[in-house]
């Protein structure tokens, strides 16, 4: 058990789920499409001692992963929530175990235990941070630059980020849309801390391109295979200078220790969703850290609730690269907390309230709700 000290428990009278659409300030566009509206399902846990928030960070089509709003949504409310409430007193630490009956559905699993870890640190006014290891009062800021029209366009936006302050910059990429984009942007700006991200869209055929990318000096790149892929990643990984960083093949902490034994990734990307909650990415944090491993925390296009419990792990110590712990700017003209996550010199600050330690804003969850649904005991 990574957690040093449990929370204590809480009693589930009923969870509320939401589907929000809330607008992109600008399309997002990666190998597997493009983003106007995030789609996502907000979690309200009730309990006998306040409420708890959680986030499931499926989109609305299952391109980054098999998980999917409606596939979310539907697991949740026929066979997640009812186990849950079927205990009625639980502590957050048993969410998991409760749930791993049920294959899979990991971004489903992690938002229903956030939620049930907010409401019970919530009670015992305990921030997440310090619940889980906190060790930085601000986390450095990454972000993550959809592919843009063409490479002129995509130094203008790379360029806005920088001005902004962010400290590090990952650029999308695809085939045909790769070394021509990542020239453009070490030409512009030179030595910055720069890093690609293909999202599964490559395969071995297209090693010399990849091999390619070695003379710009990244800092990694992100997930060139497929999901399934480890032994090809471990095959490109022995071919490429370029660190190989895994983000969709690490669906758990199994998945980590596999990926390292076989080579297949000497870099990390950590997204509590993907792995079923913040304490089974805890436990990765903390098998990194035990390698030696770097490791980094990896963004889902949160809303403020996902992107508090975000600064909260990135601020563990393992993270030794800046995460995609972006602004809430960054995608957001309106978050539906009451203080969204701001650039302060480059970094976001971790909150210090109790729980999550942002407050929801009614009237903003109320507007880009577009469907709810509570069950009670
Ligand atoms: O691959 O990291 C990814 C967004 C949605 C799905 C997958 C990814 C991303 C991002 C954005 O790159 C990360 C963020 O939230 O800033
Ligand atoms: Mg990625």
């Amino acid at each position: 058990m990574p957690i040093a000290r449990p929370a204590a428990s809480v009693a589930l009278e009923g969870v509320e789920l939401r589907v929000l659409q809330i607008p992109l300030v600008s399309p997002f566009t990666t190998s597997f499409g493009t983003e106007h509206v995030r789609e996502v399902i907000v979690v309200r846990a009730l309990t006998s001692d306040g409420e708890g928030w959680g986030e499931i960070v499926t989109g609305a089509a299952p391109l980054y992963s098999s998980e999917y709003t409606q596939g979310a949504w539907d697991v949740a409310l026929r066979w997640m929530i009812p186990a849950l409430l079927d205990r009625y007193t639980l502590a957050p630490e048993d969410v998991a175990t409760m749930l791993r009956p049920f294959v899979g559905h990991r971004m489903a699993k992690a938002g229903l235990e956030l939620a049930v870890l907010d409401a019970a640190l919530r009670a015992e006014s305990r921030p997440l941070g310090e619940y889980l290891g906190a060790v930085r009062t601000h986390v450095p800021s990454g972000v993550s630059v959809g592919i843009q029209h063409d490479p002129a366009a995509l130094v203008e936006a790379v360029g806005g980020y920088l001005d902004e302050g962010y400290v590090r910059i990952k650029i999308k990429i695809k085939p045909g849309r790769d070394i021509a984009d990542t020239a453009a942007v070490r030409d512009a700006f030179g030595a910055i801390p720069l890093q690609v991200d293909a999202n599964s869209a490559y395969t071995l055929a297209d090693l010399d391109t990849l091999a390619e990318l070695d003379r710009f000096d990244l800092l990694l790149i992100e997930q060139p295979l497929q999901e399934d892929d480890l032994v090809d990643h471990a095959t490109l990984a022995r071919r490429l200078r370029t660190p190989v960083c895994l983000d969709e093949s690490i669906v758990s902490e199994k998945a980590a220790v596999d990926a390292m034994a076989l080579g297949a990734a000497s870099v990390i990307n950590v997204k509590a969703g993907r792995v079923g909650g913040y304490l089974e990415a805890v436990a990765i944090h903390d098998l990194c850290r035990d390698a030696g491993v770097p490791v980094w925390c990896g963004g889902m296009l949160e809303t403020g609730i996902g992107r508090a419990a975000n600064a909260a792990l990135a601020a563990l110590p393992g993270f030794t690269l800046p995460g995609d712990v972006s602004a809430a700017s960054r995608f957001y003209a309106r978050d539906i907390v009451t203080e969204p996550a701001v650039l302060e010199d480059g970094h976001v600050r971790v909150p210090t309230g109790p729980g999550l330690g942002v407050q929801i804003d009614p009237v903003a969850l109320d507007d880009f709700t577009i469907a709810r649904e509570t069950v009670r005991r």
